[in-house]
């Protein structure tokens, strides 16, 4: 049994959708981000960057792990799937796992803080960060015009990524023109797998058609910035 602490955001989505596709045991626990409960003593001796995901493995002495892509890898090789063993193979899977870690989802990340949530509009940040993840994507387009899957079979890169990917419009990134990458998200939105991993720890309904429930939305992450 693994214990899942997360809320339903891409980071989170990231370790839902593995343990789905793995279909491995766990329970999640929701960490109410706007209530500030990551930031509290008990959940910073889990994880010490007071931030989801963390996973604590009871099958093997309570072994805690913190930082979504760290979870990945730990997961794939405690059961030996959705990551291969050789060297290239791993090294190939773990280059767009970092490709995600390192740009897609900070830059996303950011794009969010200044398209939605900082209380200034700053055009240039705001700008920046778009374009920076539409640049990304389009390496994403490229790369999947020559590759089914991100590395040689699906893997936690394509996990990871995806997670990330699908929540563009909430980012405001500009993801037409991409059918490399739309042929790659239909694929992976077609999993039951991450279909179910999705929903965890509860289903939200997109807030983009909803715009009382967007304002509230971003009105709560708003105060969650530290600025
Ligand atoms: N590098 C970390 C980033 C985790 C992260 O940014 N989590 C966000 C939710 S997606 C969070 O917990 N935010 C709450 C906060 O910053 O206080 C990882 O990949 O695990």
């Amino acid at each position: 049994m693994i214990e899942l602490y997360t809320a339903p955001t891409p980071n989170g989505h990231k370790i839902s959708c593995a343990l789905e596709e793995l279909e491995l045991e766990y329970e999640a626990k929701a960490v109410n981000l706007s209530k500030g409960e990551q930031k509290q003593p008990e959940y910073l001796a889990l994880n010490p960057n007071g931030r989801i995901p963390t996973i604590v493995d009871r099958d093997n002495d309570n072994f805690i792990v913190f930082e979504s892509g760290a979870i990945l890898i730990y997961l794939a090789e405690k059961t030996g799937k959705l990551m291969p063993s050789d060297q290239e193979g791993r090294s190939r899977v773990l280059q767009w796992l970092m490709f995600q870690m390192g740009g897609i989802g900070p830059m996303m990340g950011q794009a969010n803080v200044f398209f939605r949530y900082f209380p200034e509009k700053l055009q240039p940040a705001i700008d920046r960060y778009q374009n920076e993840c539409r640049r990304l994507f389009e390496v994403l387009d490229t790369h999947l015009g020559e590759s089914e899957w991100l590395a040689d079979e699906f893997s936690i890169a394509d996990i990871a990524n995806w997670c990330w990917v699908r929540t563009y419009k909430w980012s405001g990134v500009n993801r037409q023109g991409l059918q490399n990458l739309d042929r790659w998200m239909v694929a992976l939105k077609n999993r039951p797998a991450m279909q179910r991993g999705v929903k965890v720890p509860f289903r939200i309904d997109s807030l983009l058609g909803d715009e009382k429930a967007a304002s509230e939305f971003a009105e709560k992450a708003r105060n969650s910035v530290q600025t």
